[in-house]
């Protein structure tokens, strides 16, 4: 039994159907990039694994390139994931729903890690990120609401923000984190809106 196992290079994206669950056991899974996406800031590349409603992805390194990352069409469980090197971004919400997101991390994001296009909920909690643009993301200019959380976490070398929003509504929420390099942890967010213990 080898060591380490060569990545896994993913030529068209693997779907994770409606509840169930896709266990990496720890494998490296790359984008092809000539069908999913360099990895670069441009946009509409696919993404390496798409969860249906109600699936986990779990134990699971993504290396690079990571095209769009992890697509999540409403509730999905997110559980010990590792982006080595962040693509376009990390992860999009899709459609609504409640991403909970546990262990795991995400490295070298130029901009974006999480990007939260419907409204919905993500909760991050045990992660770790370092040189990234912002951690959350609601998508520019929408008003719907989001609700963020992050837990017990080690967030440093961020250019921007830890949580940005453009909605008066959404919400977000830092507990027991440490930091090293963040500038602001909150952008855009209404008064009384925000919270960190
Ligand atoms: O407004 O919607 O960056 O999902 C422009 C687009 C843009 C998205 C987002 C994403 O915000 O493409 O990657
Ligand atoms: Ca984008
Ligand atoms: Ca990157
Ligand atoms: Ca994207």
């Amino acid at each position: 039994i080898p060591a380490f196992a060569a990545p896994t290079v993913v030529n068209s994206t693997i779907i994770v159907p409606k509840g169930e669950t896709f266990d990496g056991k720890g494998q490296t899974y790359v984008a092809n990039p000539s069908t999913l996406g360099d990895g670069s800031q441009a946009e509409n590349q696919k993404p390496v694994f798409r969860l249906e409603a109600g699936a986990t992805l779990k134990n699971v390194n993504i290396g690079s390139p990571a095209a769009d990352g992890v697509h999540c069409y409403g509730n999905c469980t997110i559980s010990n994931v590792v982006w080595e090197d962040v693509g376009e971004d990390a992860l999009t919400l899709k459609s609504a729903g409640t991403v909970n997101i546990t262990g795991g991390a995400a490295y070298k994001a130029y901009d974006k890690v999480f990007q939260i296009n419907a409204a919905g909920t993500i909760n991050i909690k045990n992660f770790r990120a370092d040189d990234i643009g912002k951690l959350v993301r609601q998508n520019g200019g929408t008003t719907f609401t989001v609700n963020m959380t992050l837990d017990n976490s080690n967030i440093s070398n961020v250019k921007d923000s830890i949580m940005r929003t453009d909605s008066s509504t959404s919400q977000g929420k830092i507990t027991n984190t440490r930091y090293s390099k963040v500038p602001t942890l909150f952008k855009g967010f209404a008064s009384g809106k925000t919270s960190q213990s």
